[in-house]
């Protein structure tokens, strides 16, 4: 039997109420199936550890981090904290220390989900958001002068690298080769971004001419927010910069119905390093430690979690058995309209995997 080794890092707010509740449905599914187990360990980085600590994961953190199979993450942000100082001390930590360049955020409606865009059919709304995560406007580089005086300045540089362009237009093109629609749509801003962007624009073109098969489009990210609100059925599969991807997908898990349903990976594709799953939400500072998040974007991100082991069965088990608990209303938490808390939601879902 194979023995999955798995770190949980929950980190702050919800964080701490998902995983452990993506943990149970991971254990539901290795009881139903003899081929695997999972051993987990857990690291209780964060908040709560820079209160102690003065730092949110300790200096050899991604040591601990380094055999492990993939990691189930939940969030990094504390209200009494600044939320760069959380951000930048978790979670970009091991994303950029894991080189973890692809951050893969596909979104779909789900069966009972009120979506804003349920007008469009299941079928027709298909979306994987391949979001640059390594650089761009999220590089780190920059600074702040003259504090406090009236000449202040501050700079946060967006840096693109021919390497870190190449490398997840490149994954983003594989990825859509491998869809049925074979399309990507290339996200930028290059009439005010006249350098990077312009840059990103070229590189496209180029490595376009390795996959002939694939149409593609170029959007500018303004008009990408419109189209995707009003031809939602005219996208597949999207590449954009780390900012911009940020932003889109918050707004592609809106229109599929709530931040809480939505799952990502954040990929090492040369599986080098533990790539990393975790919802697309934060900590939910206006719901934490009530029991009352929707436990749902974790449990999709445990079903990328288990195609990134290749346990492609598996993941399929996982996901029929959440579409069969979002297509009971009375099933659904707050976010969605309904009143069904945490633990009832993870129970059904785990009963619906012992049951399939
Ligand atoms: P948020 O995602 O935490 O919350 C936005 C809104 O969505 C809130 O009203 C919240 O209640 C709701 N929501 C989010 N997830 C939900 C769920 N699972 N179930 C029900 N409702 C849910 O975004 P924010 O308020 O901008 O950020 C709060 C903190 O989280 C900040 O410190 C921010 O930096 C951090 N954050 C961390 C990550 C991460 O670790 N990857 C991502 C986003 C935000
Ligand atoms: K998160
Ligand atoms: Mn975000």
């Amino acid at each position: 039997m194979k023995t999955y080794r798995i770190a949980t890092i929950p980190g702050d707010g919800i964080g701490k109420e998902v995983v452990p509740a993506g943990q149970q449905v991971l254990e539901a599914l290795a009881t139903a199936n003899s081929n695997f187990r999972f051993e987990f360990e857990n690291f209780d980085w964060g908040g709560d550890y820079y209160r102690q600590h003065g730092v949110m994961m300790p200096a050899d953190g991604l040591d601990a981090l380094r055999d492990k199979d993939a990691i189930l993450f939940g969030s990094a942000g504390d209200p009494d904290i600044p939320d760069h100082i959380t951000l930048w001390g978790l979670r970009l930590k091991i994303c950029q220390g894991f080189d973890q360049y692809a951050n893969v955020r596909p979104t779909r409606i789900l069966p009972g989900i009120d979506a804003p865009l349920k007008r469009c059919r299941p079928e027709d709304l298909n979306w994987v958001i391949v979001r640059e995560n390594s650089e761009g406007e999220y590089s780190g580089v920059g600074g702040r002068v003259h504090q406090g005086h009236p000449i202040e300045a501050a700079t946060d540089v967006t840096m693109m690298t021919r390497v870190g362009v190449e490398r997840i237009l490149r994954f983003a093109f594989r990825l859509a080769q491998s869809r049925p629609r074979k399309q990507l749509t290339v996200v930028t801003k290059s009439n005010a971004q006249r350098h990077a962007m312009v840059m990103w624009d070229q590189i496209a073109t180029e490595i376009a001419t390795e996959f002939p098969d694939v149409k593609w489009d170029k959007e500018l990210v303004d008009a990408m927010t419109a189209r995707m609100v009003n031809k939602p059925a005219t996208l597949d599969t999207i590449v954009a910069t780390n900012l911009h991807a940020d932003i889109l997908s918050d707004l592609a898990a809106a229109l599929a119905g709530s931040l809480g349903i939505a799952p990502t990976g954040n990929i090492d594709p040369e599986h080098r390093y533990p790539s990393m799953f975790e919802p697309i939400h934060g900590s939910a500072f206006d719901i934490m430690g009530k029991g009352l998040a929707n436990p749902v974007g974790t449990f999709w991100s445990v079903v990328m979690l288990l195609e990134h082991l290749g346990e492609n069965e598996a993941a399929a088990r996982v996901m029929k058995a959440i579409e069969q608990v979002t297509a009971n209303p009375a099933l659904h938490t707050g976010d969605l309209g309904g009143q069904a808390t945490t633990v009832q939601v993870t129970q059904a879902v785990c009963e619906a995997i012992a049951k399939a």
